[in-house]
């Protein structure tokens, strides 16, 4: 059976880290348009810097909870395929797999880019970057070039699409746990899930807009309903 899991915001939310758009969420005190648009990184590249150099000061202080441990788990016991596609640029999920290993058909995908890695905007080279990232600092791999968080902004294209779509097309099972539904594409994957003739089912802590796309809701903190469903 071919699993495929979207995850949001709310599957790190219980480890601390700021969901999008809660009223305490990490879209406060920012224009969104100022952050998180190539735009805003052209206009104002030290505002944008700070902003993600916060932000991964801030992951670096916080763990994988149980929900990143469950999905592991059905990662390194999982008979088919599963494909973990995350909107998340934190690195829980990807700790939370260091601790066990992945059967062989286990993939996890990054659409909305990472946190701890930065891109040249002339050679598009990612590279690792774990401190403060400044604009002016330019690539090993192209001097000319300025560093920036490889981070998918509004506008830009979301990473490994074509991939994505071509496993949601033998998609046996679809499950989305902890986003609000709000952004494309992610937002449609319940529907080429669906058009596959996957079973869709949608785990958050309150059923969203899109909760009569999904065959079933289990409505609770991720780090209780998604080992429950799980297990
Ligand atoms: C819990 C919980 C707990 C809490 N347990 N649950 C009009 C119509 C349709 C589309 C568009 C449109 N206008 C523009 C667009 C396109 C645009 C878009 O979708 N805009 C919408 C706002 C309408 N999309 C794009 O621009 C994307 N690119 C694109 O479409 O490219 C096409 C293209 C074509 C041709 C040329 C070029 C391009 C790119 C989108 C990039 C999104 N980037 C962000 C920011 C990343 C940077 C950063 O991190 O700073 O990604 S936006 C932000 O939202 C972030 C997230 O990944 C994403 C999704 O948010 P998420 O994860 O759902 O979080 P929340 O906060 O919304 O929800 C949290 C949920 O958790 C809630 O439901 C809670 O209930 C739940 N929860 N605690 C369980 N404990």
């Amino acid at each position: 059976m071919n699993l495929v899991v979207l995850t949001g915001a709310g599957v790190s939310a219980e480890s601390g880290v700021p969901t999008f758009r809660a009223s305490d969420g990490l879209w406060e005190g920012h224009r969104i348009e100022e952050v998180a648009t190539p735009e805003g990184f052209a206009a104002n590249p030290a505002v944008v810097q700070d902003f993600y150099n916060q932000r991964r000061r801030h992951l670096a202080r916080v763990q994988p909870n149980a929900a990143h441990r469950a999905l592991a788990d059905v990662a390194a016991r999982w008979d088919g395929d599963f494909l973990l596609v995350t909107q998340n640029v934190d690195d829980l999920h990807d700790r939370a797999h260091l601790e066990r290993p992945p059967a062989p058909g286990f993939e996890l995908i990054h659409m909305h880019g990472e946190l701890n890695k930065a891109r040249c905007t002339a050679s598009g080279v990612v590279c690792d970057w774990t401190g403060d990232l400044e604009a002016e600092h330019a690539s090993p791999h192209h001097p000319q070039g300025i560093m920036r968080p490889h981070i998918v902004w509004f506008g830009e294209m979301p990473l490994e699409m074509e991939r994505i779509e071509a496993v949601l097309e033998r998609c046996d099972l679809f499950v989305s746990i902890g986003t609000s539904g709000a952004v494309y594409p992610a937002a449609g994957f319940v529907q080429s899930a669906r058009m596959a003739g996957a079973r869709t089912v949608e785990i958050n802590l309150e059923p969203t807009q899109g909760a009569r796309l999904f065959d079933r809701g289990v409505y609770g903190p991720a780090t209780e309903a998604v080992p429950g469903f799980f297990a």
